[in-house]
């Protein structure tokens, strides 16, 4: 039986790849930090049970050894970060710290006490950042990050080659692009107008607070791109893939599938343009091209950007019922 641990999995993403791992038999420990108010539901809204849950966190060098020392795991996914791209500029060190020099401590405490271990770090199209051009993002792109969040995540990512080429450590980075769910948090765009939608639909609010309705995203279902992560540490060679579904949206085309899907007309009087929403530097369009990740790992996304969208707006439509 393979040993997974994950990091971040109360999170979307360590959620959905704990469902995955359990199903192929891995026995998952999820790394928390037990912060206040930690939250199992999105643990439990999946219905996954059988997690072993073990205490470091990503700020705390000696937890972190402690954590690897005592489970000795096959595979390391590392979900945990501050993930939300407009806090960081509030929190620019913490943000640093968390998603940056925490990924230099788990490097560290994989070469130190586990150095057969297989490990996956979770570098993100954010990185692109300013990167010009109308052409899709790959593997090859230059990142030119303009959030703390991308900068922090630029530093992490090459440390990740500088640990792979140096010590010859199985060590990925895949380059994610947006990827959603019906348990995505509450603060990010999608989740918000899902959420938003649903409310509207039962007579509970008449306008949603939004920033930038201009920006676009590629846009895809985070249940298909934990598959993605688990197949990068079953190669051969360690290598850094982009997973995206090469398809681009705005803000308000989600907003407008989001009202159909909950049978609305959509109108702009339903939407208030919060300058507090706003960046001080936004990313006007992000599309990527996983070429790479469809010939070498066999990964295509299996969910359309309309199907996500209605996965979203419905399963918000039951919560409220
Ligand atoms: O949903 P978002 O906050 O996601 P963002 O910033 O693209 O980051 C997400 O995807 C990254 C991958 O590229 C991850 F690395 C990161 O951890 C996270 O998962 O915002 C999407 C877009 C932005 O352009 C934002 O300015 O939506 C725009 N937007 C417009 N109104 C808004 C809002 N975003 C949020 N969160 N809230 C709004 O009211």
């Amino acid at each position: 039986m393979k040993t997974a641990l994950i990091t971040g999995i109360t999170g979307q993403d360590g959620a959905y790849l704990a469902k995955l791992l359990l199903s192929k038999e891995y026995k998952v420990y999820g790394m928390l930090s037990r912060r206040v108010n930690q939250s199992y539901q999105n643990l439990d809204f999946l219905g996954v049970k059988g997690v072993n849950f073990v205490y470091a966190d990503l700020t705390d060098q000696c937890s972190i050894q402690n954590v690897i020392k005592s489970v000795m795991p096959d595979e390391i996914y590392n979900l945990g970060a501050m993930s939300f791209v407009g806090l960081s500029w509030d929190k620019p060190a913490y943000t640093s710290q968390v998603n940056g020099i925490g990924v230099l401590y788990m490097l560290e405490a994989i070469k130190n006490f586990c150095p057969e271990a297989r490990f996956y770090q979770a570098s993100t199209s954010e990185m692109y950042g300013n990167c010009k051009g109308s052409e899709a993002k790959n593997e090859l792109t230059p990142f030119i990050p303009r959030s703390p969040y991308g900068v922090a995540k630029v530093f992490a990512h090459n440390m990740v080659v500088n640990y792979r080429e140096s010590y010859g450590m199985f060590a990925c980075c895949g380059i994610l692009f947006n990827h959603e769910s019906p348990i995505r948090g509450p603060e990010f765009v999608t989740r918000k107008i899902s959420s938003g939608v649903a409310e509207i639909k039962a007579g509970k609010r008449d306008i949603i607070q939004l920033g930038n309705i201009k920006a676009q995203r590629d846009w895809g279902y985070a249940a298909d791109y934990v598959e993605a992560m688990w197949l990068m540490l079953q190669q051969e060679i360690p290598e850094d893939y982009v997973i995206a579904t090469g398809r681009t949206h705005s803000v308000e085309v989600f907003l407008q599938k989001a009202f159909a899907a909950a049978g609305l007309q959509y109108s702009p009087e339903y939407i208030y343009q919060d300058p507090k929403f706003m960046r001080p530097a936004e990313l006007d369009v992000l599309l990527g091209d996983s070429t790479k990740a469809e010939k070498k790992l066999g990964w295509k996304p299996n969910t359309s950007f309309e199907e996500l969208v209605n996965l979203m707006v419905q399963a918000d439509i039951e919560r409220l019922k």
